[in-house]
């Protein structure tokens, strides 16, 4: 087999122009790495950011530590920032850093091989590129996951998934049907609700709602923060000092953090909810945080406006006219709007990705979504995840997170520009390993708690991070050598895994 020469600059092929496609960009060229390919599907950049247009959209992790940690953004016009405004700053770093220029836009990677020590990747634009490396780009969250409800397609009014907003339909007026509680959906009906005409909520399972007042900030608040990049850095240290100690240490361990947590979600609705009646029908039977929490702070007081309605009893079918439900009640509607959330398991499928000895990822994945430290895959040498399996800390920055991904994965580059590694292929017995130590650490986690996730793979184990942000910022400090493959191995049978 044909070795990669470990030239001092190798091509590297980037999978997606989101937040984290942007950053590995970034971070390659700071590494003088300037054979970049970035390749996108859609025709923006923004990955989720693009989108996700819904009414109401917005981050739930504070603006001033949902941004990079070297580019600070003082403009954030609330605490929590808005999608339109965050897609811009993605837009606006990747044009400062001069990205922009670099992605190739409505060119979806189709396949992308392993052959001779090299990548093959061919695209939805008929073209064909070889590269040493491979950094997949592609987000978690990108899959809509359409309810299998009987007679779905049979619905005779407007009907759209929260991530494909129609925004041509007017809801002035309009009877409106919502099928999901979670955060999406509890964003949506929150700005809905005022604009619909009659607005009905379909509830399978209630949710804790956390209520963190939306401060807006002032033009004052803003002009204070203008070139001080220092001053951006330590409120972003600040909310991010604040969401380890809570939110995070609530969900992997801390009896003491989980009380408070509990206390502050039932104390929200206790409070945000007059009828008794209705408090029960919103009230989970679940622990707090099993769930992802919801940070909001509209959804109780849309749910209790007269032109809204909460129905809890199952829905049977889908009809013509609207949602019947197990009482035998058709539910007349004029629009249905899906919030019933994502496929996280998917990652880059369907691209047709395969690594040594022609192993698919399909093959590779057959039993269970897992990876070497969140970002390497034995198998698939010279291949790395960005926010792969087990990356998200619960209610935390991903873009934190990522930043310590792209700094490791530049680490194990150097190590093959330099010769120490002939690929960088984590191996099957590492993997195996920290996938050992995941399943350790989830026994103490609030996920596994009893409750039905998206964090849920189909055993029931969290495709989480259980430990600390602590933790996992030394885990992927330094890549340790003995965790990957010393020599390429040679022809073989490809990697997969027993039956
Ligand atoms: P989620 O959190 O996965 O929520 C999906 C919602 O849709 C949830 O309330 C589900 O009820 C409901 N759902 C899904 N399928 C059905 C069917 N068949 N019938 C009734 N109800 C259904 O997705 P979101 O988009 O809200 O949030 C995803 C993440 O995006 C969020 O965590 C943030 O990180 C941002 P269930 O609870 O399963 O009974």
């Amino acid at each position: 087999m044909q070795q990669a020469s470990n030239s001092k600059n190798p091509s590297v092929a980037v999978i997606g122009a989101g937040m984290t496609g942007i950053l590995m960009a970034i971070k390659l060229r700071e590494a003088g790495i300037e054979d970049v390919t970035i390749l996108e599907k859609a025709d923006q950049l923004g990955g989720t950011w693009r989108e996700n247009t819904y009414p109401g959209v917005a981050c739930d992790v504070p603006a001033h530590m949902y941004t990079y940690s070297f580019r600070g953004n003082p403009e954030w016009s609330h605490r929590f920032a808005r999608g339109s405004e965050i897609q811009a700053y993605f837009q606006q770093v990747a044009d400062e850093q001069g990205i922009s220029g670099k992605i190739r836009f409505n060119e979806a990677v189709e396949t992308c091989h392993y052959v001779d020590g090299k990548w093959q990747l061919t695209t939805s634009q008929g073209n064909f590129l070889e590269v040493d490396f491979v950094v997949s780009a592609t987000g978690i969250l990108h899959h809509p996951a359409y309810p299998d409800i009987k007679g779905l397609d049979t619905f005779q009014g407007k009907m759209w998934h929260t991530a494909r907003w129609n925004h041509d339909v007017d809801l002035a007026g309009k009877r409106v049907g919502i099928i999901g509680t979670g955060s999406t959906a509890c964003q949506v009906i929150g700005e809905i609700a005022r604009t619909s005409g009659e607005l009905t909520v379909f509830q399978r399972t209630p949710q804790w709602i956390i209520r963190v007042p939306d401060k807006e900030y002032s033009e004052r608040d803003k002009a204070s923060l203008r070139g001080k990049q220092e001053k951006l850095a330590a409120l972003s240290r600040r909310y991010a000092f604040v969401l380890r100690n809570t939110f995070s240490k609530a969900v992997t361990g801390s009896k003491l953090q989980h009380a408070y947590m509990s206390w502050s979600a039932k104390r929200n609705l206790r409070k945000s909810v007059r009828d008794p009646e209705l408090r029960a029908r919103l009230t989970p039977d679940y622990p707090v945080g099993c769930k992802r929490l919801i940070i909001n702070s509209t959804f109780y007081d849309a749910i209790q406006r007269e032109n809204v309605s909460l129905e809890t009893t199952a829905i049977e079918r889908i009809c013509e006219q609207g949602v019947v439900t197990s009482d035998g009640v058709t539910h007349e509607l004029d629009v249905l709007i899906l919030a019933t959330g994502f496929h996280p398991f998917n990652f880059m499928r369907p691209m047709d990705l395969r690594g040594r000895n022609g192993l698919s990822i399909d093959e590779a994945w057959s039993k269970k979504v897992q990876a070497y430290r969140s970002v390497c895959l034995p198998g698939f040498p010279n291949f790395f995840l960005m926010l792969g399996p087990n990356t998200p800390i619960g209610n935390y920055s991903v873009i934190a997170m990522s930043e310590v991904q792209a700094a490791y994965i530049l680490k194990l580059i150097d190590q093959w520009r330099a010769g120490k590694l002939p690929v960088v292929e984590a191996t099957e017995a590492a993997k195996r390993r920290f996938n050992d130590y995941l399943r350790e650490g989830m026994k103490n986690t609030v996920w596994v708690g009893g409750c039905q996730s998206w964090y849920l793979d189909d055993d029931g184990d969290p495709a989480m991070w259980p430990y600390s942000w602590q933790q996992w910022e030394k885990e992927l400090q330094q890549p340790d050598p003995d965790d990957f493959v010393r020599e390429e191995p040679a022809e073989q049978e490809p990697l997969r895994p027993a039956a």
